[in-house]
């Protein structure tokens, strides 16, 4: 019996999610975070992901309640997530719960090099679920997600 989803819409189903501040993107700390907007950031992905034939949903929010409910809504009708959750990274167990009951590609993104930074920085909750990891590619590191998610859920190189 195939999927309703299927019936509707054969196409791959990825959700990027974002966490907090992530919103102020291109407006404040261009150093560390780039000149792109989050607007900018959201442009790229939806042009790279149809280059890719995958659906996409894009969502950020600052707060934590938000994020466990779109990762659970992604496990119902996602294919793959690609999630920056901000500092929510270090400090999250229930984005890291949300998370674990996922069952398909995981990848997390940062746009910085959190390695680079202050030690708090250092430790990641959802590393310990992510299929992959990219960081310290500015915001490239979400269209390098795509690619490399394509490959994950398509099984081959694009
Ligand atoms: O490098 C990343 O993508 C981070 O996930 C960004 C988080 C930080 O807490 C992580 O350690 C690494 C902070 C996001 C804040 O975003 C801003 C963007 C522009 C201006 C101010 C904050």
């Amino acid at each position: 019996m195939p999927d309703i989803k299927d019936l509707c819409d054969n196409k791959k189903c990825i959700y990027i999610i974002n966490g907090p501040n992530l919103n102020m993107l291109g407006k404040r700390e261009p150093k560390i975070y780039g000149k792109l907007t989050l607007k900018d950031v959201e442009r790229d992905c939806i042009q790279c992901a149809g280059e890719l034939g995958f659906n996409l949903a894009f969502h950020q929010s600052n707060n934590e309640a938000h994020i466990v409910r779109w990762i659970q809504k992604a496990s119902e009708e996602a294919d793959g997530i690609i999630i920056n959750p901000a500092a929510f990274t270090h400090t999250s167990i229930s984005i890291l719960d949300a998370l674990k009951i996922f069952e398909f590609p995981i990848i997390e993104v940062h746009i910085s090099n959190p390695h680079l930074r202050e030690p708090f920085r250092h430790h990641s909750y959802v590393s310990k679920v992510a299929t992959g990891i990219i960081c310290g590619f500015g915001t490239k590191g979400y269209t390098l997600a795509l690619h490399a998610m394509a490959s994950l859920v398509y099984g081959q190189n694009t």
